[in-house]
């Protein structure tokens, strides 16, 4: 199987995040989640380690807001120009809002603050020097798959990273910038009609937002009530699409304690939505934060458990491009991927 990925991400490596209630911890989405993962393909005979072709910037503009990608690019020099005591030390800091918009504002704010409480919804997407290039590579990846997977009907995995479905066409949050997954499936629409499925741990908010007024990409979340988890403010069962993608987006929020057989209940409905939505492509958002031990996780997915799932979409027989999202239990991080991904070589 074709496995794109770039060393890209690694300096993109913020020194905390600031979690629930306001703690700071080290970041949990950091490098060595990949280096997991590439350890794990290295013991299988059919992985094939391949950089990303450069797509520039056209595909990404086709999926979000001009001037929220400017922001990412240029916020953090211009943090270091604003601010000597951060340009002194600028590996102990990251850049955060300090304050948010809620949107309910009438006016994009111009300065470097208020676009940081405009375009950030919380206190997990850290950017720091390499955040962009990492982003941007990420989605590169995620392109290369798709693109592999168009020119070849076969399967392949963007090895992403920094993950992409928090980020909205005009946010970033929950480690996400850009949209890896809804830039590739955009690009795919083109082709033919494209399903997105999540299987993260967490909504899909990103994705939910990118496709919501459009029936041409039909998306599906599977994920963590958000009644009691992150994004908290979407992912909820009544949000069905608007407007001409009324019926086109479908969220499946599950309770704290989800196990293989109940998760499989539910990914059964998705598969048979996907069905009769007849796509030309798959997408997965491929979280494995499902896992039961994850830190951030309160599902207990085993490793049985994502075989299954992988052999149900894998069922499908979809030229499928696998998007890697997130996945917090590194000693488990590596296997697991490499048990769903087994069922599409
Ligand atoms: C891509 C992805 O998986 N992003 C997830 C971002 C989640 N960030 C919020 C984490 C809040 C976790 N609260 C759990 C506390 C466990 N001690
Ligand atoms: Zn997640």
């Amino acid at each position: 199987m074709k496995i794109f990925y770039s060393d890209n991400h690694r300096r993109h490596h913020p020194p905390f995040e600031v979690f629930d209630g306001g703690k700071r911890v080290p970041y949990l989405e950091n490098p060595d989640r990949m280096d997991q993962i590439l350890k794990a393909l290295q013991k299988t005979d059919w992985s094939e380690l391949t950089p990303p072709l450069d797509f520039g910037l056209d595909p990404i503009y086709a999926v979000h807001d001009k001037d929220y990608i400017a922001f990412l690019a240029s916020a953090w020099t211009k943090w270091l120009d604003s601010d000597p005591e951060v340009a002194a030390s600028p590996e102990q800091n990251a850049f955060l809002p300090a304050t948010f918009a809620l949107r309910k504002t009438s006016h994009i704010p111009a300065t470097l603050l208020g676009k940081a409480g405009y375009y950030m919804t919380d206190l997990s997407a850290c950017i720091v020097e390499a955040t962009y290039t990492a982003a941007v590579t990420s989605t590169n990846c995620a392109l290369s798959a798709a693109d592999f997977v168009f020119r070849n009907r076969q399967s392949a995995f963007g090895l992403c990273r920094p993950p992409g479905h928090h980020a909205g066409k005009d946010f970033a949050g929950g480690y996400c910038f850009i949209n890896n997954a809804s830039v590739a499936a955009n690009w795919l629409s083109s082709k033919g009609r494209v399903a997105i499925l999540d299987i993260d741990y967490h909504a899909g908010n990103g994705t939910q937002d990118i496709f919501y007024k459009r029936s041409d990409v039909l998306t599906i979340s599977i994920h963590g009530d958000p009644y009691y988890e992150y994004p908290h403010f979407a992912g909820f069962a009544d949000e069905t699409g608007a407007d001409a993608g009324l019926g086109f987006h479908k969220n499946f929020p599950l309770p704290k304690g989800t196990g293989n057989k109940e998760y499989l209940f539910a990914l059964d409905e998705a598969l048979g939505l996907i069905k009769k939505f007849s796509p030309a492509y798959l997408v997965i958002s491929a979280g494995m934060d499902t896992f039961d031990g994850d830190p951030l996780g309160k599902f207990k997915i085993t490793r049985e458990g994502f075989n299954e799932i992988g052999k149900r979409i894998a069922a499908l027989q979809l030229p499928t491009t696998i998007i890697m999202e997130g996945g917090y239990a590194n000693e488990a991080l590596g296997v697991n991927i490499v048990t769903l991904l087994e069922n599409f070589k």
